[in-house]
């Protein structure tokens, strides 16, 4: 599929000659048993309206996969990648290795050691390459800086950010209240 730009929002053109938005976020994971942690990723892009997509790169069980996933992601479109992974979960510095995109990393719950390997694998990535961690199983946060790293360049991003936030703010609010009722 072609790569084109209209209004500044990256479409491809299908063999067809239909368009459809091209993935500006990029999630994927180690494995299908990673999903039910990465979905919350998935919905933030949906509750931001923005073009996604999902896939399984496994770094050890699709290396190849893995290699051409990260080398073409910009040239795709991508332009921010989501990597979650558990155990010694190097996904997501691979895959920032072989990218200049920012890359954020979600170390997923383990039963044998709770999350605590995934995150010191992802978090600790030695200078030069960085990975943006969130905390375990904190999908739902990687998802959310997505969102702010793609509204540097898109201010109606940054103004439903904005929006999301007071949104939160007044919830929270609204709870205080409640307590002093
Ligand atoms: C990692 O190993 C995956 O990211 C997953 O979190 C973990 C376990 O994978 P499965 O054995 O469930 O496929 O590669």
């Amino acid at each position: 599929a072609a790569l084109l730009a209209i209004e500044g929002v990256p479409v491809s053109l299908l063999p067809g000659g239909s368009l459809k938005s091209t993935p500006l976020v990029g999630i994927i994971m180690g494995s299908q048993s990673d999903l039910p942690t990465m979905q919350a990723a998935a919905d933030i892009c949906k509750t931001f309206s923005i073009p996604y997509e999902v896939d399984i790169v496994s770094a050890h069980r699709t290396p190849e996969k893995l290699m051409s996933y990260s080398r073409n992601a910009a040239g795709r479109g991508l332009r921010v990648i989501i990597a979650g992974a558990g155990g010694a979960a190097h996904l997501p510095g691979m895959v920032a290795s072989m990218t200049s995109l920012p890359v954020i990393g979600v170390p997923v719950k383990t039963s044998t050691l709770s999350g605590v390997d995934s995150l010191y694998s992802i978090v600790q990535m030695p200078r030069g390459v960085p990975v943006a961690t969130v905390a375990i199983g904190n999908a739902m946060n990687a998802g959310l800086l997505a969102v702010r790293i793609l509204s540097t360049s898109r201010v109606e991003l940054r103004d439903k950010m904005s929006a999301y936030q007071r949104e939160m703010n007044d919830t929270v609010d609204g709870m205080s209240a409640k307590l002093l009722d």
